[in-house]
Order: structure tokens, then sequence, then C-alpha cells
């Protein structure tokens, strides 16, 4: 791979079936475009719902990735990967779920229909910044490092998972 190589962070999420699995297959789909390499990955958390409570706990995790695709063709992988997770059924479980957002892309800011980068909700989500700090805790996001975004947020019930960093390579 060779030309553009922005920062890319991405977050990945999920709470039904096997959420663990679904992300290390997400994240071996995307580094198997070939236009994008995942750089990066934090340990799996398990975090509490955000939003709407009643739902059982998440797993979350960040990633950093370089790609040559604009923000938008990213975007159109990364929804794609969810559509190809999503339609995988297992017999007993159900269907496996999974939310993949792009959080930074470079300096760009994006305000359009359908993509907005910086994600507008990341900076009040600690299930974001806990694994998007093992990562990058230096990273600026509209001026304030990422680690200072976290102190600012509650963690409460957040788990760092005993993972290790290379869970995703089956
Ligand atoms: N979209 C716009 N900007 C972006 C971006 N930067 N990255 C558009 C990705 N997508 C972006 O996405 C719907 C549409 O958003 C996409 O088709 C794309 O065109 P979505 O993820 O279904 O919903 P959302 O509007 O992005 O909502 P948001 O705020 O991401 O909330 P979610 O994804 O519905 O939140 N609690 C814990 N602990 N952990 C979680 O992971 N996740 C959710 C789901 C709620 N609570 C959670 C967690
Ligand atoms: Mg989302």
């Amino acid at each position: 791979m060779s030309g553009q190589n922005s920062a890319v962070y991405l977050s990945l999420g999920g709470n039904l079936g096997d959420p663990a699995k679904s992300m290390a297959a997400a994240l071996r789909l995307l580094d198997g475009d070939d236009k994008t390499r995942v750089t990066a990955v934090s340990s799996l958390y398990r975090t509490p719902p955000w939003g709407k409570l009643d739902q059982p706990d998440f797993l979350n995790a960040a990633a950093a990735i370089e790609t040559q695709l604009s923000p938008r063709s990213l975007l159109e992988l990364c929804l794609d990967v969810e559509r190809r997770l999503k339609r995988v059924r297992e017999e007993r479980w159900g269907p496996r779920l999974i939310d993949i957002d792009i959080l930074v892309f470079g300096d760009r800011v994006i305000h359009e229909t359908g993509l907005e980068v910086p994600h507008p909700r990341m900076l009040e989500r600690a299930f974001v910044l806990a694994p998007l700090a093992e990562i990058a805790p230096d990273l600026a996001v509209s001026g304030r490092s990422v680690s200072e975004r976290l102190a600012a947020v509650d963690v409460s019930g957040i788990e760092r998972l005993p993972s290790g960093r290379e869970w995703w390579l089956g």
C-alpha cells in the first residue's frame, strides 16, 4: 500500500450473539480490503449500555487503520462489513449485531448527510474513549487529547478484559 495514509480511528461494538467473534471478523474483513490496513487494536472492554439502558452489556474496542479510501468509501466499506456480518446466523443464538463507527479521519471535519466526522457523540461516550485512549492517548480531538477527554466522562462499570491486543487475529 502506498499514498495517502491519514490516521483513522474506528469504534466497534456489539451486545448480541458473540460480539467478540463478530468484531474480530469485522477487523479481519477491513484488513482484507486492498486499500486498508489495521495497524492497532485495543483490548476488549465490557461496557454498561449507554442510551437505552434495558439491554445487555456491550463489548467495545477501538482500532487504528491506514487507508487510501476516501471517508465516504470507508463508510461504505464499514457498512458493507456490518451487513455481511449481520447476515450470518448462528443456529441457536440468532443474529449477531455489530456497529462500526468512524471516529476520526486524520484532521478531516465532515458534516454531510449520513457522514459526520469526528463522530459527533464520541466525546461523551466512555465506551468509545476508554478503548481509544489505550491506543491513542495523545490523539487530539477538537483541541483536547483523548486521555483528557476520558478523564472528563463517567467510566463506572467499564471493565478492560484480559484479552490482550491481538484477540482479533484468529
Ligand atoms: N453515520 C454518520 N456519521 C458516521 C460515522 N462517523 N461513522 C451514519 C459511522 N456512521 C456514521 O449508524 C447509522 C448511520 O449513521 C450510518 O448508516 C451512517 O450513514 P448507526 O451506528 O446505526 O447509528 P448512529 O446514528 O451512528 O448512532 P450512534 O450514535 O452511533 O449510536 P448507535 O450506533 O445506535 O449506538 N452502549 C455501549 N456501552 N456500547 C455501545 O457500543 N452502542 C449503541 C448504539 C448504544 N449504546 C451503547 C453502544
Ligand atoms: Mg453508530
